[in-house]
């Protein structure tokens, strides 16, 4: 069987290809305009990025390469007595668009755990950091210090041919996604159970296999299934997220993965971006305090315009490209759907519940684009419910998911040649000039 960069070896000539065709044969061709309110509306639905490993379309939500969410778990591989799929074979099939065997997912998987120890200084870094500074600011912080073992740093410092960028960028993404799991999982430990041992890491397990115990929740089989679920499903979402977006740009520069991917935990730090998951405990929860136990479509509609009317977001719901439901979110309720003890948990019951209602109001209310939930509608209360209660820190898991599409986009990036990503931007003034004389 051939390793992951074999295979990768053998893919990278045949896209190369491809790009230098489009390049000749369509360099001039046009296929879109730009609107007003394209440059002024956050770039929205401008097709203006290259991005290899996946495709979203609006109604039918993502595909990795060909493969819808229902494909994927069909043929990736998951964990030796598990049945969700798994990081690595998500992994390997992000960057080269095949689907793994069981042993080349295994293989991977032993990869992972032989490079997943952290530089003591790094630890030394983290345990220094305040209890009160965000888990999502200690895992940037933590992400960017790793730089200090570059590969393709100590390379490009050397002189390295273009050709050889791919490979040092490989070797950086493969050793940044070994060591995520030792670093959030010591964020974890140090903010919320600063008298727990972390455990040391186990050379036969999957990676999200070691993060769950390293989080003290290895023997919980279902949580462990869980995460491992979660991680690989929202670890790509094509390249225009603003996570994904940020590692291309600052990638684009010749910044060394780890600095790339750091810049890209800060945009998914934010509100409307990944933090959205830890906003929605807090709000399902405020709704809970508010409502109590009767829990009526009635309830959960007031509440909704009281947040409305109050003027913030419904977190959870709305999506810059999707205008149905997230498949994200229909396979988390799936997973919920499969397990007698979620079908029972009073926040997944409120989540369903709210589910029902919110497209409802939200259309009635008249603003957003599209009224249904997205994937942080559930994530989060799933973990809630497991006893992870400490939500301030699902936007990390989710820092560690999309570490496998940003990752390796910047592989593709330094394979296919990408230049310096450099977009032209303009004044109201400018603007309103070229309107008047385009
Ligand atoms: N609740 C209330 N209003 C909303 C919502 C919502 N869930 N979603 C969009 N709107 C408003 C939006 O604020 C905007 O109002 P205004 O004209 O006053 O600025 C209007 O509807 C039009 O917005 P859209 O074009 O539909 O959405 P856009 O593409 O700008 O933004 C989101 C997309 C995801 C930022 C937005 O839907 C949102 O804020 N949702 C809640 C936060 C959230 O769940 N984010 C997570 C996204 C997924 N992720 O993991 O990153
Ligand atoms: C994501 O997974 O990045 C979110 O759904 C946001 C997006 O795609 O814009």
């Amino acid at each position: 069987t051939k390793s992951l960069r074999e295979t990768l070896q053998d893919v990278i000539p045949a896209k190369q290809e491809q790009l230098k065709k489009l390049k000749a044969e369509h360099g001039q061709t046009v296929v879109g305009d730009v609107k007003v309110e394209n440059i002024i509306g956050g770039m929205r639905g401008l097709k203006a990025m290259l991005w290899e490993a996946s495709v979203l379309d609006p109604l039918e939500g993502i595909r990795f390469h060909r493969l819808s969410i229902p494909d994927c778990q069909k043929v990736l591989p998951s964990a030796p007595g598990g049945t969700e799929i798994i990081p690595e074979s998500m992994l390997w099939l992000l960057l080269t668009g095949q689907v793994p065997t069981p042993e080349q997912t295994r293989q991977l998987s032993q990869e992972l755990a032989e490079k997943g120890e952290l530089p003591v200084f790094v630890e030394k870094l983290i345990d220094s950091l305040p209890k009160t500074l965000h888990p999502m600011t200690q895992l940037g912080m933590g992400v960017a210090a790793l730089n200090h073992d570059s590969s393709f740093q100590a390379a490009y410092e050397k002189g390295m041919k273009k050709q050889e960028y791919w490979t040092h960028t490989l070797e950086d993404c493969i050793h940044l996604i070994a060591r995520l799991p030792a670093l959030a999982s010591r964020i974890y430990r140090n903010v919320y159970k600063p008298d727990a041992q972390l455990a040391p890491i186990d050379k036969n397990l999957d990676l999200v296999g070691n993060y769950a115990n390293l989080l003290g929740y290895g023997d919980n089989h279902s949580l462990t299934e869980y995460l491992r679920l979660y991680i690989a499903l929202h670890g790509d979402h094509e390249g225009g997220n603003a996570s994904a977006h940020t590692a291309h740009l600052v990638g684009s520069t010749l910044s060394d993965p780890y600095l790339s991917y750091s810049a890209a935990l800060f945009a998914l730090a934010g509100p409307l971006h990944g933090l959205a998951n830890q906003e929605v405990l807090r709000w399902q929860l405020a709704m809970q305090t508010e409502i109590g136990d009767n829990i009526t479509h009635e309830n959960i509609k007031d509440y909704l315009w009281k947040t409305l009317k109050s003027g913030q977001v419904v977190p959870g719901y709305g999506h810059g490209v999707l205008r149905n439901p997230d498949p994200r979110f229909i396979a988390l309720q799936e997973f919920c759907q499969s397990r007698p003890e979620l079908r029972e948990s009073p926040i997944i019951k409120l989540v369903n519940k709210t589910f029902e209602v919110a497209p409802g109001v939200l259309k009635e209310h008249g603003k957003t684009k599209n009224p249904y939930p997205n994937v942080d509608a559930t994530s989060g209360c799933v973990l809630y419910h497991y006893g992870l209660t400490e939500f301030k820190y699902y936007t990390v898991i989710f820092g560690v998911s999309r570490a496998l599409g940003a990752l390796t986009q910047l592989v593709w990036a330094r394979a296919l040649g990408l230049p310096l990503e450099r977009p032209k931007s303009l004044s109201m003034d400018a603007l309103e000039k070229l309107i008047k004389n385009p």
